[in-house]
C-alpha cells in the first residue's frame, strides 16, 4: 500500500494508517521515500503508452510517498475494498478514495491488486531486511 503524494501533502498519512491498523492488519514494513522517475516507470510499467502515463509519473514523483507492507487474511481484497474504486467519484461510500478524493488523478492511495503485483511492488520499494517478521499479539482478538 502507498499513501500517494496528495495524501502526504494533505496530512492524511496518519488517518490512512489508522484505518488499516484499526482493521486489525499487521504492519510489516513502513517507510517514507521520494519516488524517482525510474522507480515510477517500473511501478507503473503496465500503463506506459496510455494517455495518462506522463501525468501519472509527474504526480507520483512530485512529493514524498509513504509505502507500507500489510499482512492479514485476504489482505489484498480487504485493502482494495477499504481503498475504494480507482476513480473516487465511483468509490463506495466510506472508502478512503470516496472520503478523501475527487479526481482519478489525485486518488490518495495505491494498493497492490494481486499477490503477484504485491510481491513485485514490495521488492521494488523494500529491501528484505526492512521488513519485520513478528507476531501481532492482537491477532487472537481479530481472527477466530
Ligand atoms: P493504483 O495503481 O494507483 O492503486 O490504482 P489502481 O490499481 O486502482 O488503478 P490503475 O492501476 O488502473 O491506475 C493506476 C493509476 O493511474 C491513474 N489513472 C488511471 C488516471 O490518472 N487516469 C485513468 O484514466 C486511469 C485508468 C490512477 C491510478
Amino acid at each position: 500500500m502507498m499513501v500517494k503524494p496528495d495524501g502526504v501533502q494533505r496530512g492524511l498519512i496518519g488517518e490512512i494508517i489508522k484505518r488499516f491498523e484499526q482493521k486489525g492488519l499487521k504492519i510489516a514494513g513502513l517507510k517514507m521515500l521520494r519516488i524517482t522517475p525510474e522507480l515510477a516507470s517500473k511501478h507503473y510499467g503496465e500503463h506506459r503508452g496510455k494517455p495518462f502515463f506522463e501525468g501519472l509519473v509527474k504526480y507520483i514523483t512530485s512529493s514524498p510517498v509513504v509505502a507500507m507492507v500489510l499482512e492479514g487474511e485476504d489482505c489484498i481484497s480487504l485493502v482494495r475494498g477499504m481503498m475504494g474504486a480507482t476513480d473516487p467519484k465511483k468509490a463506495a461510500p466510506g472508502t478512503i478514495r470516496e472520503t478523501f478524493g475527487i479526481d482519478i488523478g489525485r486518488n490518495v492511495i495505491h494498493g497492490s491488486d494481486s499477490p503477484e503485483s504485491a510481491a513485485r511492488e514490495i521488492s521494488l520499494f523494500f529491501d528484505e531486511e526492512e521488513l519485520c517478521n513478528y507476531e501481532l499479539s492482537l491477532a487472537a482478538w481479530v481472527y477466530e
